[in-house]
Order: structure tokens, then C-alpha cells, then sequence
């Protein structure tokens, strides 16, 4: 099962360290292929162009699209809308940080499957339930 994980980089980088911990429990179901979203440094060695190849050719290759999307991000929700494309599973995570809501149109879209959540422990459980689903 290859992963993609998709969280907030340019959008802001409060929840890197819960990103992080995310990652390391996918793990336990397949192979991460985006395990830097958990960095604690940001890598500006490549081109924007050079990330967006990268990134979609990650994004193909990829069974299931796994976003954290508490912190509003237009990469995120770029790669949302791709992978839907793509017709790849998609589920979406959020926390309702500052009592602001996602996105209707992710919230909102059949293609995706949303959770709210309050923290790693109920995010666990979350992982158990939709790779014993399908
Ligand atoms: C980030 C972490 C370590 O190094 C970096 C360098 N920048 C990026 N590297 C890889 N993917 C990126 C980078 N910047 C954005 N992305 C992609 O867009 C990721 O797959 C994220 O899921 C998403 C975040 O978008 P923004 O709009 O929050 O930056």
C-alpha cells in the first residue's frame, strides 16, 4: 500500500511534529511516500517546478491520498482535487482549529471521505477503521 500524505508546508507549519506522528503511524500500514511533509526543516534546494513534478509523480504512483487539512493549505487542497482525478481514495482529516470549519468543497465532495478529529489518539483510530474498509 503505498500512502500518499499530504499536510500544510507553505500554509503554515504549526502542525509539523503531529504531521510527523501521523506519518510514522501509517507506516504501520503501508510505505509513506511523502514522509518529508513531517520534516522539521523545510528543504529549499528545489525548484517549485522540480517539487510539483516530483510531488504528482508521487501522487500517481500512490493507493491512497491521506490530507490533514486543519491548517488551510492551496497545496493541499490542489493535491486533493488531483487525486480525485486520479480517481484515487481520498480521506481527509481535520481538527476544527479556532472553531474555523474545512473547506465545503472538500467537506462537501462524494469523492472524499472527511473525518474531524481532536488528536493523534482518535487520528489512530480513524487509520484502524478505513484501511480495515476496504
Ligand atoms: C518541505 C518539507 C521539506 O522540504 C520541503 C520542500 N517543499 C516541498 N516539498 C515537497 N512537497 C511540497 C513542498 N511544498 C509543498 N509541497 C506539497 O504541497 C506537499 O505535498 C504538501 O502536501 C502540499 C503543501 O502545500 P502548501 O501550499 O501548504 O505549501
Amino acid at each position: 500500500m503505498k500512502i500518499y500524505f499530504s499536510g500544510s508546508i507553505r500554509g503554515g507549519r504549526q502542525d509539523a511534529d503531529l504531521y510527523k506522528r501521523l506519518i510514522d503511524e501509517l507506516k504501520r500500514y503501508g510505505t509513506v511516500l511523502t514522509e518529508h511533509i513531517g520534516s522539521d526543516t523545510v528543504d529549499d534546494s528545489k525548484t517549485d517546478r522540480q517539487i510539483h513534478e516530483e510531488d504528482m509523480a508521487w501522487l500517481r504512483e500512490s493507493d491512497i491520498v491521506i490530507a490533514e487539512g486543519s491548517t488551510p493549505s492551496l497545496g493541499v487542497g490542489y493535491e486533493i482535487g488531483r487525486a480525485i482525478e486520479m480517481r484515487k481514495r481520498v480521506v481527509c482529516l481535520y481538527r476544527e482549529v479556532g472553531g474555523k470549519a474545512v473547506s465545503a468543497m472538500i467537506n462537501g465532495s462524494p469523492d472524499v471521505e472527511c473525518f474531524t478529529y481532536s488528536g493523534y489518539s482518535e487520528a489512530v483510530d480513524i487509520f484502524l477503521k478505513i484501511f480495515s474498509d476496504k
